[in-house]
């Protein structure tokens, strides 16, 4: 089945200027993109994205790190896109993350790991309309 998840190419690879090969490896990978926008994150923003994570040790780095730059946040299309880019992201703490992941090439550590997917179908809608109008995705 067809489904759309919400990327995020976080700060570390707007700096790292990887942007351009991390969208190349996920068209290689068959996904479609259709919507696509630079956005520089408020505190605000930040803290309501990652709220499922707000009483953990990590989330006052996560939202300093989230909004210490601009990131792409990009709608993606594909065949069981959800489960599937996640599977290519890889595991969240990139050095954990298995070879030829994204999360393993591009990122760096724990939190600084390239790279956000949606995990699951009422997350990637939510994901998507925090960021997205429904006319954007027509
Ligand atoms: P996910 O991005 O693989 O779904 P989550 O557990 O949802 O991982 O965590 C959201 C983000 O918070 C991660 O992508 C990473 O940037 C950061 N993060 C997760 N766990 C840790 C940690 O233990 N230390 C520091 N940052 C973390
Ligand atoms: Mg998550």
């Amino acid at each position: 089945m067809k489904q759309r998840t919400l990327t995020i190419l976080k700060p570390d690879t707007v700096t790292r200027h990887n942007c351009g090969a991390v969208i190349a490896r996920l068209e290689q990978e068959g996904f479609e993109i259709r919507a696509a926008r630079m956005v520089w994150l408020s505190k605000e923003q930040a803290e309501v994205f990652y709220a499922v994570h707000k009483d953990k040790p990590f989330y006052r780095p996560l939202v300093e790190f989230m909004t210490s730059g601009p990131v792409w946040v990009l709608a993606l299309e594909r065949e069981d896109a959800i489960e599937y880019l996640r599977k290519v992201m890889g595991a969240t703490d990139s050095a954990k993350a298995a070879p030829g992941t994204i999360r393993q090439q591009f990122g760096t550590n724990i939190e600084r790991n390239a790279i956000h997917g949606s995990d699951s179908p009422d997350n990637a809608r939510t994901e998507l309309a925090f960021f997205f109008s429904t006319s954007d995705l027509a």
